[in-house]
């Protein structure tokens, strides 16, 4: 899984990125410090089922700290996007290519208004946040329409004359786009187009079609970034203006402090926690130590620094993510090598046990028997839908 965070220049999303992954890519109070995508991992949290069988999980790629798993996701910081970046504006958006395979996005924007559309620094209050939601919108669409359009009447004529499917089209036409077959299908009944003729599709109707896909295909969530500067009350006065997004408050800046301090040892926190604690003999020096009181008067008005929360809505919440620990002895709950619960795979909620064996190995898709539930031992057939949480054994031909 692959997220993207985007957003205006200067607004913390190198911030927000650094926080979730603890890299450092480089943050700074001007525009354009990022001039070049940086990717890493961050991690969300799903409990772990091994204390039903009363030991230890061997975790295999998802760490377990007190009966949560840390599930690894990509993450992806990239520059600053400015109103008219799809016409060349500031750095351009070239480099949104490499956000093509991401499922969805998390736009940062500066909560408190003190950024201008441009990244310039302002008073907070000066710049309405739910604007730059409707901009960056419509250039994340220019961007779509842009790959829709390449070389478009060109490939038309597979539809034209070989009677091929439109979907089959669109989807050949956005490969790598991380855009799946029900999406595509789902946009097309929103859009009214001649199906069977694209080539008298005007430029407003593939501009509609990419607006459609990406409300389809790529969730957003909105990290209320700087949340610092600003109260809860002034959010939710212009957050009502960019529903049906989720808006989450984050403070950046918070959550990249505690978690450098949780790994100095100075502190105890985890992400996602609403307080932190210093750790038993750590000397703060003065200046951290006011550092710290700052933060917790932050997490005591807005109940944590959201930004590991932000995540998690964009993950649980807008991509409808759910749990599945496949193990091959359904009694045990182990690997072929005794490993209890090795795995976790965050797979789409309705992800059936054919599709879930697919994503173990095509092997077990194609020679797919059933599967077994871990807890009730009863079989689930092919087009049966996993629940989130479960165990599941997968039984396929040899
Ligand atoms: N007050 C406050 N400042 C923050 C917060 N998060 C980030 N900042 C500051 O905002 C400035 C910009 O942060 P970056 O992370 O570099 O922003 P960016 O969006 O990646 O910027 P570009 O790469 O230039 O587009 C830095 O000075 C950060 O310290 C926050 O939660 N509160
Ligand atoms: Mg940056």
């Amino acid at each position: 899984m692959e997220l993207g965070v985007i957003g205006k220049p200067n607004v913390g999303k190198s911030t927000t990125f650094n926080a979730l992954t603890l890299l450092d890519a480089a943050m700074a109070p001007y525009p354009f410090t990022t001039t070049v995508p940086n990717r890493g991992a961050g991690a969300v949290r799903v409990p772990c089922p091994h204390a039903e069988k009363g030991r230890a999980c061997d975790p295999g790629n998802a760490r377990c700290v007190d009966g949560v798993r840390w599930v690894p996701v990509t993450l992806v910081d990239v520059p600053g996007l400015v109103p008219g970046a799809s016409e060349g504006k500031g750095l351009g958006h070239q480099f949104l290519d490499d956000l093509r395979a991401s499922d969805g996005f998390l736009q940062v924007v500066d909560a408190s208004g003190g950024t201008s559309p441009e990244g310039e620094i302002a008073n907070p209050g000066s710049f309405d946040p739910a604007e730059e939601v409707g901009w960056l919108e419509e250039e994340l669409v220019a961007w779509v329409t842009e790959i829709l359009s390449r070389d478009f009447l060109k490939n038309v004529r597979s539809v034209e004359l070989e009677g091929a499917k439109v979907e089959e089209f669109l989807h050949g036409r956005l490969t790598g786009l991380s855009i799946s077959p029900s999406a595509i299908s789902a946009a097309l009944r929103t859009v009214t187009v001649d199906r069977q003729r694209p080539s008298t599709w005007t430029a407003e109707q593939r501009r509609q079609l990419a607006e459609a896909l990406l409300r389809a295909a790529k969730p957003r969530v909105i990290g209320a970034n700087k949340c610092d500067r600003t109260t809860p009350e002034a959010l939710s006065g212009w957050s009502e203006r960019v529903d049906p997004l989720p808006v989450v408050a984050t403070c950046a800046e918070a959550e990249l402090t505690l978690r450098r301090a949780a790994r100095a040892g100075l502190i105890r926190y985890r992400p996602g926690d609403p307080r932190f604690e210093t750790a038993p003999g750590a000397s703060l020096n003065p200046a951290q130590a006011r550092a710290l009181e700052e933060i917790r008067s932050v997490m005591g008005r807005w109940g944590s620094t959201g930004v590991q929360a932000a995540l998690e809505r964009l993950v649980f919440g807008a991509l409808q993510r759910i749990a599945v620990f496949p193990v091959e002895d359904e009694g045990h709950w182990t690997d072929s090598k005794g490993r209890l619960l090795p795995d976790v795979h965050l797979v789409p909620a309705g992800t059936t046990a054919r599709a879930m064996a697919y994503r173990v190995h095509t092997d077990l898709g194609e020679n797919f028997i059933r599967a077994i539930d871990g807890r009730t031992h009863r079989a689930l057939a092919a087009e049966t839908a996993l629940t989130n949480g479960a165990v599941v054994r997968i039984v396929a031909r040899k």
